[in-house]
């Protein structure tokens, strides 16, 4: 079977194989939609090199069919809900993918249906004899959680609009949905807002260690939010608040109860700094920040952190938090929040993500009782920034060594005791940078852990297993080293000879 990763519902292979050296008529619904140009940019990538964008469809040989057609496909298999149905219906991903020697015909209900039918496609493409071609296969497939995420954490160590726009690529390939862009902590503040300049002004320019940091400005921040879009990839902003703010603190001196600012921090110690709701300008600058981040941002959420506070009494710090989750109500958005923000009491729609491996998850359990969504990233499987083994040069290790195993073997909906799986929106690995300053070292973190988290995201639980994932994940790195995207050779992958 082809090593496609997260392996799909339903998989069928078939006999041949169809040759991508012919001239290839690519038939679209819409020449100018995003899954055009997507599926374009694909073809260019395994190899075909007569390309013809057509939107009628003559039933010749030769053709590449993208059609969205009504939701008829099969029910995805194992899934656990009954009617398997999430309740906060995001746009439906299930696709279909025949490929056949003379023809290849993708159908989904969205486009973003269409869009995970390429990944699928992108990983079938091999070489044969000196061509390319794809293998004959029948897939149905359709994802087990609607949030499918990466955090990458742009404050400890800047990462800037080409990096990431890789990362968007990388997520698009193993079907992955949302990516979480931590925009600011101690260290750093990292989205220009029009009515505070003084935030990327002052804050812009520090990060862990000293280095030279850096910021997004709104306009940066719009071409990624499109780019990612055009990916099926939704942005989740977040401001983290009312800890990690030693940015803010610096840049504006009216936050703090002396009115003088902090110092710069480049230290990776957590749990010191918090804003104070009592101070007149806390008020107006929550509302100034979150309603210009909710403003660039298309997506539905906007992640308010709640991590980590030390400094605060458990009462203030949930008045903080509700304050901030009413502001982003009103800014149109829903609320995410880290685990120990569900112990405040939250609006309807709100997001809770459970971090916190080695700890009561009391809070998130709290929440979800009354309603809210949970987000799984528990430390010891997908906190990517976790050492692979003891003697990593990179990474931390306070949850755990995490290598391939810890990040795949684990059921979300078993993972949390007393939590209805039916309250589980999905899983986000997490990408915290006290430790990582380059592209390489960051993709180096990522793969191959994340396309194993991405299969925890997407595949049924008794659809996929250890051995075989890794035997997957091997035939994946040259994909990889086409792309240019740094991998560790993690020993519990049997890599072919060639990439070691
Ligand atoms: C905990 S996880 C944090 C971050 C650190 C991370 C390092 C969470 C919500 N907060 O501030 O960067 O550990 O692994």
């Amino acid at each position: 079977m082809p090593a496609v990763i997260p392996v799909p519902s339903r998989t069928e292979a078939r006999e041949g194989w169809f040759d991508l050296a012919r001239a290839v008529r690519l038939v679209v619904p819409d020449a100018a939609a995003p899954e055009a140009e997507r599926a374009r940019e694909a073809l260019a990538r395994v190899g075909a090199q007569r390309v013809e964008v057509v939107t009628h469809d003559d039933g010749a040989p030769g053709a590449i069919v993208l059609t969205l057609g009504d939701a008829t496909l099969q029910p995805p298999a194992g899934v656990t809900r009954p009617d398997g149905v999430r309740p906060s219906a995001p746009p439906a991903e299930e696709y279909s993918l025949s490929v056949d020697p003379d023809r290849v015909v993708a159908e989904a209900s969205t486009p973003e249906g269409l869009l995970r039918a390429l990944a699928t496609l992108e990983q079938l493409a091999s070489v044969r004899d000196g061509g390319a071609g794809l293998e004959a296969v029948h897939v149905t497939d359709a994802p087990r959680y609607s949030w499918r995420g990466l955090m990458v954490d742009i404050s400890r160590h800047f990462f800037g609009v080409p990096v990431l726009k890789d990362v968007v690529d990388l997520l698009a390939l193993y079907k992955l949905n949302v990516l979480h862009l931590h925009l600011s902590d101690d260290q750093g503040w990292r989205l220009d807002i029009g009515s505070r300049p003084e935030l990327a002004k002052r804050s812009g320019d520090t990060e862990v260690g000293g280095g030279a940091g850096g910021f997004l400005t709104a306009d940066d921040y719009v071409t990624l939010v499109t780019y990612a879009a055009e990916r099926g990839v939704v942005v989740v902003p977040e401001i983290d608040l009312p800890g990690h703010t030693n940015a803010a603190l610096h840049a504006v001196p009216e936050l703090n109860p002396s009115g003088e600012a902090t110092a710069v921090y480049t230290g990776t110690e957590v749990g010191f700094s918090a804003l104070d709701l009592e101070l007149p300008a806390t008020e107006p600058f929550l509302r100034d920040v979150l309603g210009e981040v909710a403003a660039l941002t298309p997506g539905d959420y906007l992640h308010i952190g709640g991590d980590e506070v030390k400094t605060m009494t458990p009462e203030a710090y949930a008045a903080f938090v509700e304050k901030a989750a009413e502001i982003v109500v009103e800014a149109g958005k829903r609320p995410v929040v880290w685990q120990e923000g569900g112990k405040a009491q939250l609006p309807d729609g709100a997001v809770v993500q459970l971090w916190e491996s080695n700890s009561s998850p009391e809070a998130v359990l709290e929440a979800a009782a009354r309603g809210a969504r949970v987000v799984l990233s528990p430390g010891k499987h997908v906190y990517l920034d976790m050492k692979y083994h003891a003697d990593y040069s990179l990474g931390l290790a306070w949850a755990g060594l995490v290598d391939v195993r810890e990040s795949y073997d684990w059921d979300p909906d078993a993972y949390t005791p007393g939590l209805d799986p039916a309250a589980i929106d999905g899983v986000e690995a997490a990408l915290w940078t006290e430790t990582v300053t380059t592209r390489e070292e960051l993709f180096t973190m990522l793969l191959p852990r994340l396309a194993a988290v991405a299969e925890v995201a997407w595949s049924a639980q008794d659809a996929r297993a250890l051995d075989d994932v890794a035997r997957r994940l091997a035939d994946h790195a040259a994909l990889w080293q086409e792309r240019d995207w740094a991998f560790h050779p993690s020993d519990q992958v049997p890599w072919p000879s060639l990439t070691r």
